[in-house]
């Protein structure tokens, strides 16, 4: 999806112009992917803009740069304050957000404790991740022939930039092989995530997705579908799934920032048994949207108001 851009950009504690936005070409997070980064999206609510679950993707932020050794020159409560003065410099009430530290420019080679840290804060408008069609109906996925990072390589709880290597592997395979999104396994067989996203099965009434020692990123739309799915009186059950668990399921779907609650409709051309949106991936997707939105009461605490 094309970037639009807005007005402003949070840099180092400044907001500067969208334009300005820039860094030099010998940063170091751009040559070895030294990085960490969130996604966490804004929602329009009767009380304006609200960042869902600020404080939450603010802690996953810190316990990234944590697993890298990185020491970010500002506190949780600035990164929190500086998303919502960027979300509020730009009128946006609806939005995606992300945070992203990195090292920057000043030292070349692989230690990346000799060059700078850098902070940046950009927020766009961006619609449906995979497609407005994809959350009516459910997308086809591909299992990936790529394994995704596994603990001993890549940390898969960190959110870090070069991570996402792998991720876009699989996505061009995916979408080369004419899928709308990837599948990945752990290197043991196991179902770990899509490429951006956490992934859910429904059997026969109960909810299943994979645990976090099978290398998923702690989702956090994954945390609000377990609560959401069990007030709603759904057993939730993480468990190890491999890929003939997903051919099989009665629905499937995506939960992720940026992909939100996404019905998956097939996996490597066998449909599931909703072959589409199943009810209770409706009923999940909808309380999702209606509590991101501030319309449920009991799910106020993950609200983050931009104005007050
Ligand atoms: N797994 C992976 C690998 C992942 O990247 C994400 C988020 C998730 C699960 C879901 O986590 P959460 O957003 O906390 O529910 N992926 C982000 C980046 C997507 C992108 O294309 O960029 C996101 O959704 O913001």
């Amino acid at each position: 999806m094309p970037l639009t851009p807005v007005e402003k950009i949070w840099m180092d504690g400044e907001l500067v112009a969208w334009e300005d936005a820039k860094i030099h070409v010998l940063s170091h997070g751009l040559h070895y992917g030294t990085g960490i980064f969130e996604g966490v999206r804004a929602y329009e609510t009767k009380r304006g803009a609200s960042v869902f679950r600020l404080d939450d993707h603010v802690r996953r932020f810190f316990r990234s740069a944590h697993i890298h050794q990185m020491e970010l020159p500002f506190s949780p409560e600035e990164i929190a304050q500086g998303i919502k003065e960027t979300v509020a410099a730009n009128g946006l009430a609806t939005c995606y957000i992300r945070p992203l530290a990195f090292r920057g420019y000043g030292e070349m080679g692989l230690n990346p404790l000799l060059a700078p840290v850098n902070v940046s804060i950009a927020v766009w408008p961006w619609g449906a991740y995979l497609g407005e069609e994809g959350l009516e109906n459910g997308v086809r996925v591909k299992v990936s022939s790529w394994k995704r990072n596994d603990h001993n390589m890549l940390p898969p709880s960190a959110k870090a930039s070069g991570q996402y290597v792998n991720s876009a592997l699989a996505k061009v395979e995916a979408i080369k092989g004419g899928y709308d999104e990837a599948v990945m396994l752990n290197i043991h067989g196991y179902v770990t995530d899509g490429s951006g996203e956490n992934v859910f099965i429904v059997r026969d009434g109960v909810l299943y997705t994979p645990p976090l020692s099978a290398g998923c990123l702690d989702g956090i739309t994954r945390d609000s579908v377990i609560a959401i799915a069990k007030d709603l009186g759904y057993e939730v059950r993480e468990k190890e799934l491999v890929r003939a668990d997903l051919y099989t399921a009665d629905e499937g779907f995506f939960s992720g920032t940026a992909a939100e609650v996404c019905p998956i409709r097939e996996v490597d051309d066998r449909a599931l048994g909703a072959n589409g949106r199943g009810p209770i991936t409706k009923e999940i997707q909808q309380t999702f949207f209606a509590a991101a939105r501030g319309e449920i009461d009991k799910y106020q605490r993950w609200l983050g108001f931009v104005n007050e």
